[in-house]
């Protein structure tokens, strides 16, 4: 981490008192680490609107006897190798099954190919996690 800049910030005493909930509630250690954090996240969220390289992760929760669906899944992960750094299988009990795709690449092309696996059919679950190559 660079040079510390300590800075001074103007803040309504209600929107503080809130603040200070919330910095307790979620067990930041001071009101600067979660400022920090939530800096942090606005500025990835920009990283992904504003089109820039980002990274991070789509998970797919589905039974594999579903007919089909895994030749569908298998067939899109080919056509997207270039954004797929890594994939991880988890057989969650006999029928379902977790599976985590690492992704970088441009944020349109992730959120497209995040488009096409969430339209296969049969998935009971997909997420995506936005984060950032740093
Ligand atoms: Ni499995």
């Amino acid at each position: 981490m660079g040079k510390i800049v300590r800075f001074g910030v103007s803040i309504p005493q209600e929107l503080i008192r809130r603040f200070d909930q919330y910095v307790e509630a979620l067990q930041f250690n001071s009101r600067s680490e979660a400022l920090r954090q939530i800096i942090r996240d606005a500025l990835v969220k920009e990283e992904w609107e504003e089109q820039g390289l980002i990274a991070g992760g789509i998970s797919m929760v589905y039974d594999h006897h579903s007919r089909g669906m895994l030749e569908e899944l298998m067939e899109l992960q080919h056509q997207f190798h270039d954004l797929i750094i890594s994939t991880q299988h988890v057989h969650l009990d006999h029928n379902n099954c977790l599976e985590l795709l690492v992704v970088k690449g441009k944020a349109p092309d992730i959120q497209r190919l995040y488009n096409r696996l969430r339209g296969v059919k049969n998935l009971k679950h997909i997420g995506i996690l936005k984060s950032t190559t740093g």
